[in-house]
């Protein structure tokens, strides 16, 4: 499925960037530690037709992927930034082939992508969604429910997010907190869509314990094994009955190519961060939806600016499974856009608006940025 049409190219006079740093309405907690403030960098465009807006989801900390806010603000400022910027003149669908020489950083890069992806729909007038290939106007909403004190606790979180009108529930495992955490929530809740995501935690010694999840009847598991381990996924797959998923194994489309070929996952969660951008993410869908193989669209604890981003890309036809793109307010009490993601009968809207299709907040972005640096040709 490609692109409907490629942007037309934009001249890029400066990049801006900006670390964030925003509080979480509750702590979240995954195998691999306790986040309470999202830091995260936004990505200004700056063209003579306007500005551009995009996200670099790395967390502050190289657990989930080797890549880190500080890092990625060294590489974006040194590397990246100024690479692109004396290009001059760039089509958006030249960026990541442009910034090639550079190994790894994805998620900067995809941050950069997006922003001048951004700059060029919006100097058109065209929507995202549209751009990308998106068929519906709005996505099932699923939510993500970090490790809590107890399993008690997390049935009392699960039971209002339900109430809320999420149609998917996933919650976080680790080793210790897997078996009983799964079965109080399906005690209290009976058949709801329900998946599990141990973020890497576990390892192929623990197959039979991880054998016991699949008597919860589980949509899916996610990433139970390392990143590189693609070959152990495939031998672990085989022994479970509930479907492996991977997501951070999944940093590229030949990554996907691999794994499919391995046969290491039955599902994908793509993620355009991890993956080094939306044409990236697009490509891996394209690639699943040929191999018959469902896929859903994860998060990074979004703004409004990739949240947006990601509801564009989960309305491909390919993304038949609920994603990980809950309301603003799951996670914050402030966005940094002017109309931040509501949830709606269990749905969240895809923007239609030009580019993104939503609006930076100038005095919420204010006053959320702790560091700013403008490059210039
Ligand atoms: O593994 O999917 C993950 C958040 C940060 C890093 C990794 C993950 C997550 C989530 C939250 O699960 C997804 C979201 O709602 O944004
Ligand atoms: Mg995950």
């Amino acid at each position: 499925m490609p692109l409907t049409r490629a942007a037309a190219p934009v001249t890029l006079d400066a990049v801006e960037l900006r670390v964030l740093q925003i509080p979480l309405v509750s702590p979240f907690t995954t195998s691999f530690g306790t986040e309470t403030v999202r830091e995260v960098i936004v990505v200004t465009a700056e063209t003579p037709d306007g500005r551009g807006w995009g996200e670099v989801v790395t967390q502050s900390e190289p657990s989930y992927s080797s890549e880190y806010t500080q890092g990625a603000w060294d590489v974006l400022t040194r590397f990246l930034a100024p690479t692109l910027l004396r290009r001059r003149t760039l089509a958006p669908e030249d960026v990541s082939g442009i910034l090639d020489g550079v190994v790894g950083h994805r998620m900067a890069k995809a941050g950069l992508e997006l922003a001048v992806i951004d700059a060029a729909l919006r100097a058109e007038g065209r929507g995202f969604a549209q751009y990308l290939g998106a068929e519906n106007d709005r996505v099932p909403s699923g939510v993500s429910v970090g490790i809590q004190r107890d399993p008690r606790a997390l049935v009392d979180a699960v039971g209002r997010y339900l109430d809320e009108g999420y149609v998917r529930i996933k919650i976080k495992i680790k080793p210790g907190r897997d078996v009983d955490d799964t079965a109080a929530v399906r005690a209290a809740f009976g058949g709801i869509p329900l998946q599990v995501d141990a973020n890497s935690a576990y390892t192929l010694q623990d197959a039979e314990l991880l054998a016991e999840l699949d008597r919860f009847d589980l949509l899916l598991i996610e990433q139970p094994l390392q990143e590189d381990d693609l070959v152990d996924h495939a031998t672990l797959a085989k022994r479970l009955s509930t479907p492996v998923c991977l997501d951070e194994s999944i940093v590229s489309d030949k990554a996907a190519a691999d794994a499919l070929a391995l046969g290491s996952a039955a599902i994908l969660n793509i993620k355009a961060g991890r993956v080094g951008g939306y044409l990236e993410a697009v490509a891996i869908h394209d690639r699943a939806v040929a191999a018959g193989i469902p896929v859903w669209c994860g998060g990074m604890l979004e703004t409004g600016i990739g949240r947006a981003a990601n509801a564009a890309l989960a309305a491909l036809p390919g993304f038949t499974l609920p994603g990980d793109i809950s309301a603003s307010a799951r996670f914050y009490d402030r966005d940094i856009v002017t109309e931040p993601a509501v949830l709606e009968d269990g749905h969240v809207r895809v923007p239609t608006g030009a580019g993104l299709g939503v609006e930076v907040d100038a005095a919420a972005l204010e006053a959320f940025t702790v560091r700013r640096e403008r490059i210039t040709r």
